[in-house]
């Protein structure tokens, strides 16, 4: 019903503008001017109105990093996360640096050379040097730019695990409308063959019984433990639509596409614990819980890594998190020994 009458007051809205403008039209027709004539008032207007917006845009932009710039991504508990930051870093620096340059001039000369009745515009049609430049200065800075964001993206997404002598813990996250599942490859870190036909009860990631190496395969689907400086392996799947696993902490992203598995990698470098201790997170989870607390009802906030969804998956997206708890390998051996495998349920 509300959406109704928005609906019905915007239209009427826009009507009664569309007769507002024919009336001005209207009642200057009869003073005998022709509303198409740009007086000299109107250029002094429109070039202040130019200078004026270019200065707020301009401040607002420092207002907004100096009020808000401390909302970015904490420091990246990741291995590859500082490299990924990095390149963050420099690509933001660029665009800001030139965003500094060319915004005020930009403004600057719409107020400085607007229209005035001596002033006549020059005709300059073409100058090849001019053309070279500004096209080769930005081919150069994106080339480079992007060389560099692709070798980036290589390394992060193809690590070398026999050069680097390591064998990564293989866990595969299954996402579904509005849920994440974890599962672990067990003693034997290979996961079993799985199909979306055999899920069934507590079977819910559908692991293929007849499949040995699924035997011992570990569901969780409170949380996700991780073991702090082992590099993991995520297998993604997916049960329904696209969904997007979303590590924000780890700088890692990777969609979970219907009908095949992805995967990403990577090695957590800090624990839980550390990362509550470190003060930038202590003065978030602070401001957090200074706007909890006008609430009641809501329980203090604790820091927690977490896994999103970041793709707009259907009605209850929002809702799609898990937990992610990284730990100090022997605890995680321990916690590891406790769990079920899928041949004990
Ligand atoms: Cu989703």
């Amino acid at each position: 019903m509300f959406t109704v009458i928005a609906i019905i007051v915007a239209i009427l809205a826009v009507v009664a503008i569309a007769q507002l403008v024919k009336v001005w039209e209207t009642s200057t027709r009869l003073k005998d001017k022709d509303v198409n004539d740009v007086t000299e008032k109107d250029n002094n207007t429109q070039g202040r109105l130019m200078l004026l917006f270019g200065v707020l845009f301009m401040v607002s932009f420092i207002a907004m990093v100096m009020a808000w710039g401390n909302r970015f991504l904490p420091e990246p508990a990741s291995e590859h996360g500082i490299d990924y930051d990095f390149l963050w870093d420099i690509s933001m620096g660029l665009i800001v640096f030139v965003f500094f340059i060319v915004q005020p001039i930009l403004f600057y000369f719409a107020w400085k050379y607007r229209g005035t009745k001596d002033r006549k515009a020059v005709y300059y049609a073409h100058n090849n040097r001019l053309e070279a430049i500004w096209t080769i200065v930005p081919a150069i800075a994106l080339a480079i730019l992007i060389t560099y964001g692709l070798t980036t993206w290589s390394d992060i997404t193809n690590p070398d695990n026999e050069e680097a002598q390591v064998e990564p813990l293989v866990i595969e996250l299954y996402a579904k409308q509005f849920q994440w599942t974890a599962r672990y490859s067990g003693q034997d870190n290979v996961l079993g063959a799985a199909n979306v036909r055999n899920i069934e009860g507590i079977n819910v990631v559908g692991i293929d019984a007849q499949d040995a190496n699924g035997f011992d395969d570990i569901v969780a689907m409170e949380q996700l433990v991780l073991p702090k400086g082992r590099p993991v392996l995520f297998k993604f799947r997916s049960q329904d639509v696209i969904h997007s696993a979303y590590m924000p902490h780890f700088r890692a992203q990777m969609n979970c596409v219907p009908g095949m598995v992805t995967q990403f990698q990577f090695t957590p470098t800090i624990s839980t614990s550390e990362m509550r201790e470190k003060a930038d997170i202590q003065e978030r989870v602070a401001r957090i819980n200074e706007i909890r607390e006008l609430d009641p009802e809501k329980d203090p906030y604790e820091f927690d890594f977490v896994l999103l969804c970041n793709k707009i998956c259907g009605a209850a997206h929002y809702n799609m998190r898990f937990p992610i708890k990284v730990v100090e390998p022997a605890e995680f051996d321990e916690w590891y020994s406790e769990q079920s495998t899928f041949s004990e349920l």
